[in-house]
């Protein structure tokens, strides 16, 4: 169970910020990280920090076996059928561009039809804006129900036999929404089209299962889900991923280099050109490890707890507007607001002045923003450190914020 324990395992929330111990809630930009995942990354340097997959000296063996079991961790997360299906990467944006390079490049064609939402972040809007430029193909947008949701009957619409590419969040790092994505894979599948998910927002909160979920690709970032940054993984299907071209030429990826042609190495090395990202794979196996020593189920039911009770203290305050979907079950752990006539950014100061730190801008959703009607919002999001309490300092720093803007 969560509970107060969990909080010594964050170095980072005894800090006091502007004479305040902090408050952080902006989880959903980048989360903290538990002593275990600092200490494993500094035991790798000190204990095993070499290159990988040369083979020849016990400090290299020891680097890759690290290297190599964090993939096992990854793919044991993602219930993946083989490690070859586990490509780590920069993080989710350098997933998705890999997609759009790679499978992308080879598969659309013009007049073919790449298919996204109004709710997705900007790394997965611009990739599939690249690519359609490039083939003269057409991206499309999936509408959103006025509450911020996907309606099953918007995606049969918008989804055609023309559509290569269906790409969609699992949940909305503005909204909240959590998305049908099993559903919306049955659509895309029964239309011929890939389903790319992007899991930066899902991968952190609730247990994945890429096998039940049937989807070809997806891509989450190490970071938001207390491992280091710098490491993300894509998963991708075998069959897939084996019939499609590198997108980084170098070392490590190939397995023959001749003067005018080489050739590739087998998955998933032909995905990692370059010495890998070998520290921030412990880090993120480390960091999978200790969220499920806690519990996926743990994790989210504590999440709904405090997005509920986020909602009901929030809208107590009066001139206060909250998008997204209203009930906790049909949310992430964020609460995204706009106090009237109070610009986000002037209210993410005044509370960063009581040690509370949440995020203020556009998120990195632009179409959302237009779709919202509005430029910018403050955002709060939760996760498994956080508690009630720091509900209430937001609740108090909110109602402060308010009169010292004279609202
Ligand atoms: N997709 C979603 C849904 C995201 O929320 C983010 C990051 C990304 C992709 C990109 O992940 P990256 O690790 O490659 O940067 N979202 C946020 C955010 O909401 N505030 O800062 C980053």
């Amino acid at each position: 169970m969560i509970n107060e324990t969990i909080r010594q395992d964050f170095p980072i929330l005894k800090e006091i910020v502007n004479e305040h111990p902090v408050v952080y809630l902006d989880s959903a930009a980048t989360s903290q990280k538990p002593q275990v995942v600092i200490d494993a990354i500094s035991r790798y340097y000190e204990t095993s920090n070499s290159n990988v997959h040369r083979g020849v000296h016990t400090l290299g063996n020891l680097a890759t076996e690290a290297y190599e079991g964090a993939r096992e961790t990854v793919r044991r997360f993602l219930n993946a059928n083989s490690t070859k299906e586990v490509i780590f990467t920069r993080g989710t944006t350098a997933s998705l561009n890999l997609v759009a390079q790679s499978y992308g490049y080879a598969n659309v064609e013009e007049g073919d039809e790449i298919v996204i939402t109004y709710m997705e972040h900007h790394s997965n809007i611009i990739p599939w804006q690249q690519l359609a430029r490039a083939k003269k193909a057409t991206l499309k947008y999936i509408d959103l129900t006025p509450e911020g949701t996907i309606d099953l009957e918007e995606v049969k619409r918008v989804v055609t036999p023309k559509t290569k590419i269906v790409a969609m969040t699992m949940a909305s790092n503005v909204l909240g929404t959590i998305n049908p994505i099993e559903e919306v894979t049955n659509i895309a599948h029964a239309n011929g089209a890939v389903m790319v998910v992007d899991a930066a927002q899902g991968a952190p909160h609730m247990k994945m299962d890429v096998q039940s979920l049937d989807c070809d690709f997806l891509a989450f970032s190490g970071h938001k889900m207390a491992g280091p940054t710098g490491i993300g993984v894509l998963y991708g299907k075998q069959s897939l991923l084996e019939e499609m071209e590198p997108v980084e030429f170098g070392g490590e990826m190939i397995d023959f280099v001749g003067l005018y042609e080489s050739t590739w190495a087998d998955l998933p090395a032909k995905f990692e050109g370059g010495t890998p990202i070998i520290a921030g794979a412990v880090g993120l196996g480390a960091a999978i490890d200790y969220l499920e020593n806690i519990g996926f189920d743990a994790i989210a039911q504590h999440e709904r707890e405090l997005v509920q009770y986020a909602l009901d203290e929030m809208q107590k305050i009066e001139g206060l507007e909250i998008y997204g979907p209203k009930e906790a079950e049909k949310r992430a752990g964020l609460v995204t607001f706009n106090l009237k006539e109070v610009h986000p950014h002037d209210l993410a100061t005044v509370l960063d002045m009581s040690g509370i730190a949440i995020r203020a801008g556009h998120h990195c959703a632009q179409p959302l923003m237009k779709w919202l009607d509005v430029s910018a919002t403050a955002r709060a999001s939760f996760y498994i450190y956080n508690t009630k309490e720091d509900v209430d300092r937001l609740v108090e720093g909110l109602r402060m914020a308010k009169e010292y803007f004279g609202e």
